[in-house]
């Protein structure tokens, strides 16, 4: 199957914004040839939060997750580029950043499956998703790079 272009949705977290490494998740992600295509700084109310992690609803952790994420402000992003889903996935690292491999954000960056600096979306179906529910159509941007004739073939 030929490789598709993808949005996804990108968000530093609280923990990410505090510890100052806004800049240094933004600059992994152009350097690696994504386009940022919406960007924002918000604090999530406990509605948003909830309806994010709708599908960890039931879990013992949710309680804590909602918290966290609404402790303080996050910077929330589309990003596009081919693969997008997948790529940012693997810049990101796993779930839990002790078990996050050397090079990936949560790998070099993180501790705690608690304060895992950054979310990423994990398929097309929560890109969609999360990227209505964080940003407005007309806050997201269609422009064209010179550069892109030399990352992509
Ligand atoms: P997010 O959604 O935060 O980018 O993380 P992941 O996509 O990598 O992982 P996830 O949805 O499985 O978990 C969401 C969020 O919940 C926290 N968490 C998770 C937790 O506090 N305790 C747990 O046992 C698990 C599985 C961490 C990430």
């Amino acid at each position: 199957m030929e490789a598709e272009f993808q949005r996804t949705f990108v968000m530093v977290k609280p923990d990410g914004v505090e510890r100052g490494v806004i800049g240094e998740v933004i600059s992994r992600l152009e350097r690696k040839g994504l386009k940022i295509v919406g960007m924002k700084m918000l604090k999530i109310g406990e509605e948003l939060a909830k309806n994010h992690y709708a599908e960890h609803k039931e879990k013992p952790f949710f309680d804590s997750l909602v918290a966290y994420i609404t402790s303080g402000p996050v910077v929330a992003m589309v990003v596009e580029g081919k693969e997008a889903i997948r790529v940012v996935r693997t810049l990101v690292g796993a779930t839990n950043p002790i078990d996050a491999s050397p090079g990936t954000i949560r790998g070099d960056f993180g501790m705690d499956l608690g304060r895992n600096i950054i979310h990423a979306s994990d398929s097309e179906e929560s890109a969609e998703r999360e990227v209505s529910l964080f940003f407005n159509p007309d806050e997201i941007f269609t422009y064209e790079r010179a550069i892109d004739k030399w990352i992509y073939e």
